[in-house]
């Protein structure tokens, strides 16, 4: 038997859309599988200790999504509690353990080192898990893993992540109860591809997922639509990176949808570039059910959109807006405020023009959460092998470690950039804040859209508020 384990206890409650995915696919090759839901446990020790206090676990498999909440100040980490739980299974049962999920495929080897797990794997682990299987019950030829790294006698083993082109996903959402997570988390998850082709300087996708785009069968996305509308969950959001790269495909799943007569059903919110975005896209999108778009602006400084390595201009921006406005779409823009060369001049520019387009939110997140491997970790990297290590922002003493929660914030922002946003910003109710100073601020703070223990998002859902979590906060700003 596989027992996969959920350890996100964040609330609002996400459902682990990759653990139904995993143990679907392990279910249709024939393995016993059952789902320890920490999330929904009221004690998770006793749960733990109920579930593994017994012979016949082939394999312990632990999904772990966040290493951390990515924003400054809060800086929260994850990894302590991952390693309580490990401690915890290893009390009670002497299966092996296998970690996966996106947060173990950003710090896949650290994450080993520090937890001593026996395994994980990196990237997709619908095949992976099935063949980790095989290979403890056979030969265990642990090279034939897809993305697997194992405590070998050298050291640390690693395969290749495992991306495969061909995405086998399976439609049948049945492990993980979806209804109680939309009941509780107001939306439910759905992929239409993996992997992102952009080169944006500070993001963790290609890490984690790869930088070719894998994409489903639109009908199958369809299929699994309209499984989870059968489960009375009608309220769903896209976890692609990006769904509109790429363009044709998004246009594809969306005719798909239409043809079935499904965007009168489901409503979905979705993440998209600004670029490709044109009145046919947004025309297709409003009649596939989609209700919200949130945009990845980061910036509507040209100078700022380059260091990024953004495709697009603050034009595409403004007619992002307009279009959505036109098709009846809330609109949200993401600012990514402070990267390297960031002055107040450029913070200011950001922000009058996005007041001027008028989107119905926009995001302003400050500091730049610096993963490894990333473009801007390796600019920085140099500068603090330099000697110079100003522009970092950590909550821990010690050397710079980028398996901790680092951020970048320009220099030239000054001593308080998170004061400065909020002056520039001057109380427009549009714009969500990750800080207002450098300290961590109360969680139930309104403006705040850190979704780690969001009380203010918990009470709307319980309250019957149903979306995206901007689009929820907004309709409470306003
Ligand atoms: C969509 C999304 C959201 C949506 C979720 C909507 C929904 N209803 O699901 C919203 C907006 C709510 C959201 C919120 C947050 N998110 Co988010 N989100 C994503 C996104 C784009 C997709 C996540 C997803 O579901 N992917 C699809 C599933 C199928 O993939 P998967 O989980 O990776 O699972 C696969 C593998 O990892 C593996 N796997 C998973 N589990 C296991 C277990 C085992 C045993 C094995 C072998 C394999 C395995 O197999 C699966 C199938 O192949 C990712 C980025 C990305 N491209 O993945 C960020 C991402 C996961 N989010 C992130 C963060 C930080 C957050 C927040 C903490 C932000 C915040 N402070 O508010 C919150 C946390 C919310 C919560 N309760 O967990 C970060 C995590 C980074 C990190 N350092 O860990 C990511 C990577 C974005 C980023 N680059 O910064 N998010």
């Amino acid at each position: 038997m596989l027992v996969l384990v959920n350890t996100n206890r964040m609330s609002p409650p996400i459902g682990p859309l990759g653990l139904d995915y995993v143990a679907g696919s392990a279910a249709q090759a024939g393995i016993d599988v059952e789902l320890l839901d920490l999330c929904r446990a009221d004690d998770s020790d006793k749960a733990m200790e109920s579930c593994f206090s017994r012979c016949g676990v082939e394999l312990i498999g632990i999904s772990f999504r966040n290493s951390d909440d990515c924003m400054w100040p809060s800086g929260d980490w994850f990894i302590g509690e991952l390693k309580r739980t490990v401690g915890r299974i290893r009390e009670l049962n002497d299966a092996p353990i296998v970690v996966g999920g996106v947060g173990f495929s950003v710090f896949a080897k650290p994450i080993i080192e520090c937890t001593g797990v026996d395994f994980g794997i990196r990237g997709d682990g619908e095949q992976a898990v099935v063949e980790l299987v095989r290979q403890l019950r056979g030969g265990r030829d642990f090279a034939k893993v897809p993305g697997l790294l194992w405590q070998s006698d050298d050291g640390i083993a690693a395969n290749p992540p495992s991306w495969p082109q061909r995405l086998c996903v399976p439609t049948g959402r049945d492990f993980v109860d979806n209804p109680w997570y939309f009941e509780r988390g107001g939306q439910c998850g759905i992929e239409t591809k993996r992997g992102c082709s952009l080169n944006c300087i500070y993001c963790a996708d290609a890490i984690a997922k790869g930088s070719v785009s894998r994409l489903r069968e639109p009908s199958e996305v369809a299929d699994e639509v309209e499984f989870l509308l059968a489960q009375g969950v009608d309220v769903l959001h896209t976890c692609d990176s990006e769904f509109n790269i790429p363009g044709e495909h998004a246009l594809a799943v969306c005719d798909e949808l239409i043809r079935r007569g499904l965007g009168g059903k489901a409503r979905w919110y979705t993440y998209m570039t600004p670029q490709p975005f044109n009145a046919e896209m947004a025309s297709k999108l409003a009649r596939a059910g989609c209700v919200g778009i949130n945009f990845t602006g980061d910036s509507a400084c040209s100078l700022m959109l380059r260091t990024y390595c953004k495709g697009h201009t603050a034009e595409d921006l403004a007619s992002a807006v307009k279009l959505c406005r036109a098709n009846g779409m809330a609109v949200m823009i993401d600012l990514l405020l402070g990267g390297p060369g960031e002055t107040a001049q450029t913070v200011r520019q950001t922000i009058d023009f996005i007041k001027r387009i008028n989107p119905d939110c926009a995001g302003a997140t400050l500091g730049v959460r610096l993963y490894p491997g990333t473009g801007i970790s390796e600019t920085v990297s140099r500068q603090i092998a330099a000697g110079d290590d100003s522009g970092i922002h950590r909550r821990y003493d010690g050397p710079v470690d980028l398996f901790k929660p680092t951020f970048y914030i320009s220099p030239s922002l000054g001593d308080d950039p998170a004061g400065l946003v909020t002056e520039l910003i001057g109380g427009d109710k549009r714009f969500f804040t990750s800080a207002k100073s450098d300290e961590p601020e109360p969680r139930d703070e309104p403006a705040g859209y850190n979704y780690n223990e969001n009380r203010v998002l918990v009470e709307a859902i319980r309250n019957g508020a149903r979306g995206a979590y901007w689009d929820i906060l907004r309709r409470l700003n306003t």
